[in-house]
């Protein structure tokens, strides 16, 4: 019987973010957050490249056109959709979600989803750092512990 995980060893390659600039104070923390937990698990700076795209509805096509060069072990995904602010909060935050999932399918990196779901700017920014948690730095985690895991089944 095979068990597999991934582990947070600093994996070989690059990695991509793609943020989104609506919203960009919190997708600024999301950005910072996730490039601290990379640089503090032994990930390069220089090894790390970010894409603005204009909001959540975008990342996805970014993401995959990021995740198709083949130059990237994996694509992380920050943004953040604020109830409050719009009445098609779900179709922007539902399509962000399917894209991103898509993204990863369709081209076998792991694509994550970083972006932020709230009601209100207060819940974004707490869990963008203001508070205790940052899910930039959990992206960063989670992104980490993707390529190892892949790469744990395919060498097995
Ligand atoms: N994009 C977001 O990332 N967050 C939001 O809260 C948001 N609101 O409120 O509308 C938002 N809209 C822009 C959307 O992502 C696209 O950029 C736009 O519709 C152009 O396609």
């Amino acid at each position: 019987m095979a068990e597999f995980h991934g582990d947070f060893q600093v994996p070989q390659g690059r990695f991509a973010i793609v943020a989104g600039r609506f919203n960009a104070l919190v997708s600024e923390a999301l950005l910072s957050g996730c490039r601290d937990a990379l640089a503090r698990h032994g990930v390069a700076e220089s090894a790390v490249d970010v894409a603005w795209a204009p909001g959540s509805f975008e990342i996805p096509l970014v993401a995959r056109t990021l995740a198709t060069t083949g130059r990237y072990v994996a694509v992380i995904c920050l943004g953040c959709v604020i109830r409050g602010e719009t009445p098609h909060f779900d179709m922007v935050a539902g399509q962000a979600a399917a894209g991103v999932m898509q993204a990863g399918l369709a081209t076998g990196v792991p694509v994550i989803f970083g972006i932020l779901t709230t009601d209100t700017v207060e819940q974004a920014l707490n869990r963008a750092g203001l508070k205790g948690g940052n899910k930039g730095a959990d992206a960063a985690l989670a992104a980490i512990e993707m390529v190892n895991l892949l790469a744990a089944i395919s060498s097995s």
